[in-house]
């Protein structure tokens, strides 16, 4: 069983646009902007509309990045997560109910408070590649087996 989702990390002379998780999945935890692919949306729409609705921007160079699989010990559902990346957009960054949105250095990413596969994958994120990555997960908070390819 297989569920879509989208992710978004705006990335832009060296910041990264981070958004605090206010409620839902991953709540209390920095993130990037996304959710739930709907029926009879595309993939690139999803993330559109889940960033409009999340922090009332719209990127403009939306670029793949990475495809995720995240699993959890004795639930036999698959998340794959769509990953993007983008480094303009049109809008001001504004909280909404879901997302607070902040700005973060890049070398002051707060891995302590974020899903604990990101630090993994971040630097390959950093560096501009393209990736994939499968993470299994004991709890919310520790991976038991990972595995993350380079896509040329
Ligand atoms: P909603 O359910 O709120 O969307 N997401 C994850 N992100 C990371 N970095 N690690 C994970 O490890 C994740 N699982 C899900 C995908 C949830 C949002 O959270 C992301 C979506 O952008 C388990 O609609």
């Amino acid at each position: 069983m297989k569920k879509l989702l989208t992710l978004c990390i705006i990335h832009k002379d060296n910041k990264v646009l981070l958004g605090f998780k206010k409620r839902g999945f991953g709540e209390g935890r920095w993130n990037g902007f996304g959710g739930k692919v709907e029926q009879g949306e595309t993939i690139e729409d999803s993330i559109l509309r889940e960033i409009k609705e999340e922090a009332y921007i719209l990127p403009t160079d939306l670029r793949k990045r990475a495809i995720f699989e995240f699993t959890f010990e004795g639930n036999p559902e698959i998340l794959e997560v769509h990953f993007f990346s983008a480094s303009e957009f049109t809008g001001e960054p504004q909280e909404s109910e879901e997302m607070r949105p902040q700005w973060f250095m890049e070398d002051e990413v707060p891995f302590s408070d974020m899903w604990p596969d990101d630090i993994h994958w971040f630097p390959l994120f950093l560096e501009g590649k393209n990736f994939k990555g499968k993470f299994h997960f004991q709890d919310h908070n520790t991976i038991l087996h990972h595995t993350l390819d380079i896509l040329e």
